[in-house]
């Protein structure tokens, strides 16, 4: 039997920017199976797997990990659900996990979610997330920023190109930021 390709919707957005508070909500309305890359990263650490040192390491500096390792982590993930629809938080991060990820999955996006939200912003909310990550220090914060401006913003600029983001300002209240990203789904209720 021919399984049908997957729908996958990249989420993307500065450190802070709320996308995994929106994906829950997503996630709750319209059936998707929500994978953070960065989740499934720090459960890879906790898991004490024979990358886990490295990962944790460049995690810390707010560095990007090599592609073949999340794009692996996210494979596994999908194939695991069974499912069809899934939200891809936090990826891909730069133009080597963009092409890593199509070349292993032959998967394009049917869009990309973008959070616009300005720093000052983003900084406050990380500051007093409590979770206790090890990227939470206002000195890596600074490192992710750097790191997404130079690195994940051209992928967004180059989906842009190809009319694919759909950007929503994510500096109001969850539930107003929630109202503005329903529109987008619409094809999706069941
Ligand atoms: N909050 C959320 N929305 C709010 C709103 N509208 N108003 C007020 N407060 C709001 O939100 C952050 C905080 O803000 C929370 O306390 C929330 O309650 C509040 P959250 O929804 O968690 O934001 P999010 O955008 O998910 O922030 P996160 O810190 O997870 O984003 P990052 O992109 O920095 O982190 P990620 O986990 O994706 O990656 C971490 C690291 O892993 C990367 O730096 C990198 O080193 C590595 N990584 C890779 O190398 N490759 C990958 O592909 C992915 C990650
Ligand atoms: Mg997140």
């Amino acid at each position: 039997e021919m399984r049908e390709k997957p729908t996958v919707i990249f989420v993307l957005g500065g450190p802070g920017s709320g996308k995994g508070t929106q994906c829950a909500r997503i996630v709750e309305n319209y059936g998707f199976v929500h994978l953070s890359a960065g989740d499934l990263l720090r459960a890879e650490v906790a898991s004490g797997s024979e990358h886990g040192v490295m990962l944790q390491n460049m995690m810390k500096e707010g560095k990007i990990v090599p592609a073949e390792v999340t794009v692996g982590l996210l494979q596994a993930a999908m194939a695991k659900s069974g499912k069809n629809k899934f939200l891809i938080d936090g990826f891909p991060r730069d133009e080597d996990n963009r092409l890593t990820f199509e070349r292993v999955t032959g998967i394009i996006p049917e869009f990309v979610l973008f959070f616009d939200c300005p720093e000052d912003v983003m900084e406050k909310r990380l500051l007093n997330r409590g979770e206790g990550r090890v990227d939470d220090n206002v000195e890596t914060i600074r490192k992710r920023f750097k790191v997404f401006s130079c690195q994940s913003v051209p992928v967004v600029d180059y989906y842009e190109r190809l009319a694919k983001v759909r950007k929503v300002k994510s500096t109001y209240p969850p539930d107003m930021v929630f109202t503005n990203i329903k529109p987008y789904f619409t094809k999706f209720l069941e």
